[in-house]
């Protein structure tokens, strides 16, 4: 049985992966962390350590205390907060990764890194994406991203450190808010078409991306996990996704389920920006070949399941 422990836990992913995992593996087998305890959060409850990532020393801690023998690593600053601080970004994502991949080595643990669709950029060709491809972004989020991927790579060949990951889409789940993505607009909008019946979209129409319903985001990374190494010719990391729509596709299927909804544009710029440098859609053909990748949820189950649980979360 694996040894996990979970960094970044208290983040939009992380709140249910840490569930997710200790359903699978057992409460004592999965620890979740956090550089700092948010009670009101599930995925702060035993066993949980304060781990920050920028700290080798308490990520060094948590896998020899626990007798960790598998990071998952989730603790990163995401696209739009990213390019509000760079440096913050830099620090969170590039030294997080470095003193993860040391720790790992140092204590024989296998490591999962979340990559992101941001590592591609604008002279990335735009549609069906192929797994290897220009990467070439301009976000200091993507950057931080092509090097982890490159990182994680050179750790498996140069040390046969167990490294592996998928590139996410934009994710949408109904337990915690994304913070700082560009793809967060197609989370809100279900709690403002519930809530207000309207929703006024930061992104414009036309602009589509890659998206994944939160549990085909979670059983990926088990999925992955659990692949059998000897099948996997790519490690990081894989495109995966499981839709692809713009803000008039999401705002049309939510209309058929709330009549009285109603889209405004009021687009940000910047944020624009950074979603129009990324793909209008991922092949994500080799996920499927070498490890089985099989989203159950397209955007019409989707929504009528987050409409479902986000009505009772909210109570309307
Ligand atoms: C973001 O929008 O920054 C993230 C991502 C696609 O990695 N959701």
């Amino acid at each position: 049985m694996k040894k996990i422990l979970v960094t970044g836990s208290l983040g939009q992913i992380g709140s249910e992966l840490v569930m997710y995992l200790r359903n699978t593996y057992g409460t004592n087998n999965v620890i979740s962390s956090s550089r700092s305890k948010k009670e009101d959060s599930i995925a702060t409850s035993e066993p949980f350590e304060i781990v920050d990532v920028t700290n080798a020393q308490q990520i060094a801690d948590a896998v020899k205390k626990h007798k960790v023998d598998t990071i998952l690593h989730l603790a990163a600053v995401l696209s739009a907060t990213g390019e509000q601080n760079p440096a913050i970004a830099w620090d969170i994502n590039m030294n997080g990764l470095y003193n993860t991949l040391e720790v790992a080595r140092e204590n024989q643990c296998a490591v999962c890194v979340p990559s992101s669709i941001a590592v591609f950029g604008p002279s990335t060709p735009k549609d069906q994406t192929p797994q290897d491809t220009v990467m070439r972004p301009t976000t200091i989020y993507g950057v931080t991203k092509v090097a982890g991927e490159l990182l994680c790579d050179y750790y498996y060949q140069k040390y046969n450190l167990d490294t592996r990951g998928v590139r996410f889409p934009g994710i949408i789940s109904n337990v915690a808010l994304p913070g700082g993505g560009t793809t967060d607009y197609a989370v809100h909008i279900y709690y403002e078409a519930l809530k207000n019946k309207k929703y006024s979209c930061f992104l414009d129409k036309g602009t589509y991306m890659d998206m994944m319903y939160m549990p085909d985001a979670l059983e990926a990374i088990v999925q992955l996990m659990e692949a059998d190494p000897s099948k996997l010719i790519h490690r990081n990391a894989f495109n995966i996704t499981a839709m692809s729509f713009d803000p008039e596709g999401i705002a049309a299927e939510i209309k058929k389920h709330v009549p009285d909804f109603e889209m405004h544009y009021n687009v940000n710029p910047d944020i624009q920006k950074i979603a129009e440098s990324w793909p209008n859609s991922l092949d994500d053909s080799e996920a499927r070949k070498q490890w089985g990748w099989n989203p159950k949820y397209d955007l019409a189950s989707m929504t009528v399941d987050m409409l479902d649980k986000l009505s009772k979360k909210l109570n309307i």
